[in-house]
């Protein structure tokens, strides 16, 4: 019996200037997103302005870690991928475990956060919580992505 394959879900996937900065944790990272069959659609490295990250961050603007946030994530290099899986918002954010590093070494020693996080801001990588934030991290790293040409023009093989 054949059946069709289901529908894939994108997010988008960031590595954050602290591991970007360690090729070793670099690598371990992107070995995790191949070893759990997640498709790699788009991938880039850039340095981020302060008012993009400002932009990226607004839901959290006036919360206390806000600045420090900030100023991290255009303190040097990060990775942006989008991913595909048909569970991939989830999928992506039980790799990466807990936000809290204290958490995540707790409860998930085994999660990427867990891994090789060094504090609340310095955890290693982010990840879409939502099909709405999706798109719209998605646009803002990839602002000439569109998931229906993609879907329709790049990947056949997965219908
Ligand atoms: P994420 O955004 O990384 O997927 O994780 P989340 O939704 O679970 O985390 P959230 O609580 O929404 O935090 C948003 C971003 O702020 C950083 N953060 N720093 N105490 C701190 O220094 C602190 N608390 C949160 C997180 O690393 C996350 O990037
Ligand atoms: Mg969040």
């Amino acid at each position: 019996i054949l059946r069709s394959p289901p529908a894939l879900q994108l997010t988008l996937a960031l590595i954050k200037p602290d591991a970007v900065a360690h090729p070793l944790i670099l690598e371990a990272v992107h070995q995790r997103i191949l070893r759990n069959r997640l498709l790699i659609v788009r991938r880039r490295e850039l340095l981020w302005r302060r008012a993009d990250c400002r932009r990226f961050y607004q839901e959290h603007e006036g919360r206390f870690f806000y600045q420090r946030l900030v100023e991290f994530m255009a303190s040097g290099p990060i990775r942006a991928y989008i991913l595909a899986h048909p569970d991939a918002i989830q999928l992506w954010r039980t790799l990466m475990g807990p936000t809290r590093v204290f958490r995540a070494r707790h409860v998930a020693p085994d999660s990427i956060r867990g891994s090789f996080g060094l504090t609340d801001t310095r955890n290693t990588t982010h990840g879409s919580d939502s099909v709405a934030s999706a798109s719209r991290e998605i646009a803002a790293f990839f602002p000439d992505f569109s998931e229906r040409r993609w879907y329709e023009e790049e990947e056949p093989q997965w219908r």
